[in-house]
Formats: C-alpha cells, sequence, structure tokens
C-alpha cells in the first residue's frame, strides 16, 4: 500500500439502530474503492465485516469490525479510510463505544422508512462524549416505504438544529437512483446495476426551487456557526470556498451534522458520500491534542498529533483468533511505529515485541510496514497488554485516556454442564472479559455461584454460545441468588445461653449474656466487652467474638450476612477445667441466634437505580411494570423522542427484565442499572422467603 501522512487518514465508525445497513454500507464501500470484487450480502454470510460464525448464522453484527480502504479526495490525493463497522443490537454497546474513542467521525445510519431508533439514540449519546463530528446517513431510500422527510424530522427533533440536509432523494421508494446533492448544487444520476456510478447532472426544473429552498437552509446553517461567515451571508452570499471551508469548520465543532442519501444494498449514493469523507471530514492531523496523563499520575499531559513524535498508541480492542492468537488493535496517536520494534505498556512497564503490524479487513489480515500517526491496525501476540493499555516509549510513559465501558445491567449464575469443568470454564470467560470488557464473571463467596454479568441476556446467550463454539465447554445457568441481609429493629436484653457437656474425661463449660441492639444503617457491627470482675477469663473473649461473628456470616433467618448489630457481652461464668475457647464460642453462636430471634428481625434486600429509555408510547406499559415489579419511579424525563424514567427496583424482582421490557417495547426499550441500597422486605414477601429457605433446608438435610 502507498505511503501516507497523517492529512490523508480518515478514521470513520458507522453506528445506528440494528439492521439499518452498516454492514451493508461498509460492503458497500469496500466494493465501490475495489477492495473486494464481489459484493456480498447479509443474507449469504459472505459479507467482510460480518466474518464470525455466530455473525453469520444470526444475519448481524455482534462484534465491531476494522477495515480499510482508499479513495481520491477532488484534488487527486489518496485518501485512506480506516472503518469500523459496530453491532447496532445495543447488548453489543461495548464495541461501538471502543469505537466512537479512536474514529474522528462516525456516520449515523438512520433506516429511511423507520426513522431514528432506540440504538440510534442510545450511540449518539456516546458521540457527544468522544467528541466525534457526524454525518447521518439516511439509508435504504429504495424501500418501498422510504419516508425522507420524516426521517429527516425525526433526525431534527432527536439530535437538534445542527441538523441539515446536504443531500434529498428525487426518487424515493423502489425505483430510487437520483440524489440531489445541496453543497454541489446538481443531480447525482446512479446506474442501477450495483456499480455505483454515476452521472452529473443539472437539477431538473421541477426541482430547482426545493433545491433551492434546501439550499438556502443549508448555507444559513454554515454560517450560523461562524461570525465572519454570517456578516458575508447577509452581505452579499458565502462564495464556493466560504461554503467547504464552513462545511469543514462546522462538523469539526460539531456544529452541523450534514445528511446524505444511500441505498447502500445497491450502491447508490456510495461514491458521493465517499468524496465527503475525503473533502470534509477531519483527518487525524486535524485533530487537537489528546489529553493524557503521565503514566501512574494524574497529571495531564497532551500527546499531539505528530507523526515525527514518541510513539503512543492506544488498545481499544482485543480479538483471539484459534491458529494465529491474540490480536490487539490500536490508533496510533503520535509517532510511528514498524514490525520489530519494542514499546513499554505505560500501565504494567513491561516490554512488548510489536512482532508484525497489520491492515486488517474483517479477519484478513495483512503485513504494514509501518503504522504512523493517526492510522488504525492491529498486532498480534503481544504477552500482557489489554483494551484501554497504552504503548509508548521508556523516555516518554504516558496512559491515554481509557475507553469508558458500561456497567453490566444483566447477572446469571452459572454452572459447568460437566462436573470438573470449573476452572477451564473460568479461564475460558476470562478470555471472553479481555474480548469484551463489558463481559464479566465473578465468584461470589456470600451466595456460593460463579456470576457472569454482561449487557442483556442476548448478550450472555452469546457468549455462552461462542464458549461452546471456541472452547467446547457447555454451561447452564440460573438465576443468581439474591444477597440479602438480616438485621435486627428492637434490643434484646440478657440473653443468656450456657453450653455444658459432661461426657468421660474433661467437659466442656460457656456461659454468655448478651445484650443486641440495632446500630445505624451502614454502621455495622460492633461488639463490647462490658465484663467486670473476670466472671469471664479474658482469654476466652476472642472466641466469644468469633462465635458471633461467624454466627453473622452464615445469617440466622435465611442464611444471609447479619449487619449493623451492637453486641454487648455483659455477664457470664467459667469452669477452671472445662472451659475452653470452643465452648464459648458455642455459647455465644447459640446466645446470639436466640437474641436475634427475640430483637424484632428483619430481612433486607438489595435495591437498584433503574434507569429505562423507551419511545414515549410504552409509558403505561413500562410504568405499569415498574410497579408490579414493587418499584418506585423517582422521575422521569425527556431525552430527545425518548423517554427515560429514573426508578428503584428490587433485585429479586428483576430476573429477566431486559427480555421482558424488549418484549412490551417491540425490542425499543433498554435499560441500565446500579446497586442503590438495600431496603426492608415487605412482610409478605418476608414470610414467603423464609418459608422457601426452610423448604430449602429441610430437603438438604434428608
Ligand atoms: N432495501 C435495502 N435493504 C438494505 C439496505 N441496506 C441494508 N439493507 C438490508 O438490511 C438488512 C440489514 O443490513 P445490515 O447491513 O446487516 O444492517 P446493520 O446496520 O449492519 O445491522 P446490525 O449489524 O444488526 O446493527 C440486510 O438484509 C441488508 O441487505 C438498503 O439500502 N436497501
Ligand atoms: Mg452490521
Amino acid at each position: 500500500m502507498a505511503e501516507y501522512k497523517p492529512e490523508q487518514i480518515r478514521n470513520i465508525s458507522l453506528i445506528g439502530h440494528g439492521g439499518s445497513g452498516k454492514t451493508i454500507l461498509t460492503e458497500g464501500i469496500l466494493y465501490t474503492t475495489g477492495v473486494i470484487n464481489r459484493f456480498g450480502k447479509i443474507e449469504e454470510g459472505n459479507t467482510v465485516s460480518d466474518f464470525n460464525k455466530d455473525e453469520i448464522e444470526k444475519q448481524l453484527s455482534i462484534s465491531s469490525s476494522l477495515m480499510n480502504t482508499a479513495w481520491k479526495d477532488s484534488k487527486g490525493t489518496a485518501i485512506k479510510i480506516n472503518m469500523l463497522d459496530t453491532p447496532g443490537f445495543m447488548d453489543y454497546i461495548g464495541d461501538v463505544i471502543s469505537s466512537l474513542r479512536i474514529t474522528d467521525t462516525t456516520l449515523v445510519l438512520v433506516d429511511a422508512f423507520k426513522g431514528v431508533e432506540v440504538g440510534t439514540e442510545i450511540s449518539f449519546k456516546y458521540t457527544k462524549k468522544y467528541k466525534n463530528n457526524i454525518v447521518f446517513v439516511v439509508n435504504k431510500l429504495d424501500t418501498e416505504n422510504a419516508n425522507f422527510e420524516e426521517a429527516v424530522k425525526q433526525i431534527k427533533e432527536s439530535f437538534g438544529n445542527e441538523v441539515a440536509v446536504a443531500q434529498f432523494p428525487v426518487d424515493e421508494g423502489m425505483g430510487f437512483h437520483k440524489i440531489i446533492d445541496l453543497i454541489k448544487m446538481k443531480q447525482f444520476t446512479f446506474d442501477t446495476t450495483g456499480k455505483g456510478e454515476y452521472k452529473v447532472e443539472e437539477i431538473p426544473e421541477d426541482l430547482k426551487a426545493k433545491a433551492e429552498d434546501y439550499h438556502q437552509n443549508l448555507i444559513e446553517a454554515i454560517a450560523s456557526e461562524d461570525e465572519t461567515l454570517m456578516e458575508k451571508f447577509f452581505e452579499g452570499g458565502l462564495t464556493e470556498e466560504d461554503i467547504y471551508n464552513g462545511i469543514k469548520l462546522g462538523m469539526k465543532g460539531r456544529k452541523l451534522f450534514p445528511v446524505f442519501c444511500t441505498a447502500a444494498v445497491k450502491n447508490i449514493g456510495v461514491r458521493t458520500l465517499l468524496d465527503f469523507i475525503c473533502d470534509f471530514t477531519e483527518s487525524p492531523a486535524d485533530k487537537s491534542p489528546e489529553v493524557a496523563f503521565k503514566a501512574g499520575t494524574t497529571d495531564e499531559v497532551e500527546v499531539k498529533p505528530d507523526v515525527n513524535g514518541e510513539p503512543v498508541l492506544l488498545v481499544f480492542k482485543t480479538m483471539s483468533e484459534r491458529n494465529v492468537g491474540e490480536f490487539s488493535f490500536f490508533r496510533m496517536y503520535s509517532g510511528k511505529v514498524s514490525a520489530g520494534m519494542d514499546l513499554v505498556n505505560s500501565g504494567t512497564g513491561k516490554t512488548e515485541r510489536l512482532s508484525q503490524v497489520y491492515s486488517m479487513n474483517g479477519n484478513e489480515r495483512k503485513e504494514m510496514s509501518e503504522a504512523i500517526c493517526g492510522d488504525i491496525a492491529a498486532v498480534v501476540k503481544l504477552k500482557d497488554t489489554h483494551t484501554n493499555n497504552t504503548l509508548c516509549t521508556k523516555s516518554n510513559m504516558v496512559e491515554l485516556k481509557k475507553i469508558e465501558f458500561p456497567e453490566p445491567n444483566m447477572t446469571l449464575a452459572v454452572f459447568p454442564k460437566r462436573k470438573g469443568e470449573e476452572d477451564k470454564m473460568g479461564m475460558a470467560m476470562h478470555s471472553f472479559h479481555e474480548e469484551d470488557p463489558t463481559f464479566m464473571m465473578t465468584y461470589d463467596t456470600e451466595i456460593n455461584q460463579s456470576l457472569i454479568h454482561g449487557q442483556g441476556e442476548i448478550h450472555l446467550n452469546t457468549i455462552i454460545n461462542r464458549m461452546k463454539n471456541k472452547f467446547n465447554i457447555e454451561v447452564e445457568t440460573a438465576e443468581p441468588r439474591i444477597p440479602y441481609r438480616e438485621t435486627i429493629r428492637s434490643k434484646a436484653k440478657d440473653i443468656e445461653y450456657k453450653h455444658k457437656k459432661q461426657t468421660g474425661g474433661r467437659g466442656q463449660f460457656g456461659h454468655v449474656v448478651l445484650t443486641l441492639e440495632p446500630t445505624g444503617r451502614g454502621e455495622g457491627f460492633e461488639f463490647v466487652d462490658e465484663i467486670v470482675g473476670g466472671v469471664i477469663p479474658g482469654r476466652f473473649i476472642p472466641a466469644v467474638e468469633k462465635g458471633i461473628v461467624e454466627t453473622m456470616t452464615n445469617g440466622v433467618i435465611v442464611g444471609s450476612k447479619v449487619i449493623d448489630v451492637r453486641v454487648r457481652l455483659t455477664f457470664g461464668s467459667y469452669h477452671t477445667v472445662d472451659s475452653d475457647e470452643l465452648s464459648f464460642k458455642l455459647a455465644a453462636t447459640q446466645a446470639f441466634k436466640k437474641g436475634f430471634k427475640d430483637a424484632n428481625p428483619v430481612l433486607l434486600e438489595p435495591i437498584y437505580n433503574v434507569e429505562i429509555t423507551f419511545p414515549e408510547e410504552f409509558m403505561g406499559a413500562v410504568s405499569g411494570d415498574i410497579s408490579a415489579r414493587r418499584g418506585k419511579i423517582l422521575g422521569m424525563e425527556t431525552e430527545g423522542r425518548l423517554q427515560v424514567i429514573k426508578a428503584t427496583i428490587p433485585l429479586s424482582e428483576m430476573s429477566g427484565y431486559s427480555s421482558k421490557l424488549r418484549s412490551f417495547t417491540q425490542g425499543r426499550g433498554t435499560y441500565t442499572r446500579k446497586f442503590s441500597h438495600y431496603e426492608d422486605v415487605p412482610k409478605e414477601v418476608e414470610s414467603r422467603i423464609i418459608a422457601d429457605y426452610e423448604k430449602q433446608k429441610a430437603e438438604e438435610n434428608k
């Protein structure tokens, strides 16, 4: 491949709701630019981007894939375009976020019939954080019910006044192949054979007025970003050069979100979109310096996009391939790297050798002589470097800002189907976490279960499926046990227990008197030794405390941890021969259990803060369901065309929530959740939990 300078690179991500056509548009770009000579189809499972077995089976993208190609700008300069095609299904949001973090411009695809959908809204939110330049692409304009104006109306409602139409379709619907371009003020007539070529024509008479209207709107949008342009606009209009510069400026400052037209599957509008990308979108050289930190500190330093600077790169994704090992995908923020180079992982201080540098097209890799500042590429077999690590030089130890992945909002308990595969399962899960930081596995000692956490049921099922395919490990899942807590609401005074055993030789004797009382919520456990006159010798007192702590860990009512209790040891007695630590421990255990039951014990349950995003028409269904789950609505707000409800819901009522929410919002509702606090379980629920626990205990003891 030709040598490029940073000015000749464009880093583009494609985001948008599932099915809006991102993968096909990527395929169209690769076909148009000659990377492939057969235009793959989703239905045939032969696109460059969706190469994973499960993506082919499900006919949708699950992971992001990196592709690259080249095109020429209007001056004839070769431009390298790196593209990240991301999944639109929000369970797989992790790869959307990492792609946005390291690309400069994002194409936001909108289905011309379905308009703005939940996935469009959610993924767009992250573009604000990573300050991506935005290009809207209204795709599928060849479908029967395509409605460009309605789609634009929705885009404006959702994403604001920065939205400006840069193209409109002449003949949307089945016969779509003509586009009016409002920057060039020409009509582009595409051939209908799929080649993607087009003729430039004058705008037909009957569309001139409409084009002029749209053109004026676009010019106004461009002018309104900048005072000098505004003045010029009022004084006599903008020149072609003003318009070109204004578009670039507006895009860069996120003040202009131009809207383009495509029918990706028919390769219509793809060439003109490529032209726009090359001429108007930012190159890595145009970007402001990256704010990073001096390694191991919070001191900010700038990493300038300088090809002659010290090499600095961020690993934003890893992928393991059976016969090759682990691929690490990275973006260069400064300097350049080539095969054989040693860099340092600024998080661990360890040296890593870049044995080969690859440019990627899906799972096809090609060796590259070097990757320069701004480029995106991959290396294999780094020893101990993962997503979010920075590689740099010893003399310039910096850490680039990390990708912030969302908290998991779905948890399942897992067990291997075949006994003895626990360790193997753990290792496989760990490798999935390395590839996808939005997935995690933990072992919860409190409930004694291995748990997997992710973005939704489908996300977790995808991982389980991949585990079976890749590692031949089959697992079963269950709802995790709920980590209830037990505490008391009143005082139990002078609870006495005497542990006494006389068997043959030396006996056992321990005698304690305890008072139990609640401490404030969150204040924890307190043990107060109030023994006077040595009625219990000091050497036995730690055993008393130990007995209480152990009992608290194992629980008294339903086997859950006891919290927020103060225990006073007020009195007791001992026997000079028979007393020992064990006897006092046993006595304390029994006294504590007895006292606990007398002190108005209650069960507490974990309550989660939940934020649910959905189209307004489902308000009744969503809020009704929250009440049915014993939830409380804390607030509501609108975000664009969506409704957001903030609520608290007990964890025990959240099983299967992501699927349920999806089913009654026609797949359009999503939610996030985070642990908030513990609250009393209502009495009627409590009796059911206790009865269940006792039944289970009885069965175990059979
Ligand atoms: N008629 C028509 N169909 C299209 C167009 N673009 C894509 N499709 C079809 O729409 C379906 C979804 O396309 P994809 O490219 O997989 O959509 P995506 O946005 O990548 O979807 P996810 O990966 O699930 O996020 C496929 O059947 C495509 O062939 C288009 O412009 N017109
Ligand atoms: Mg896709």
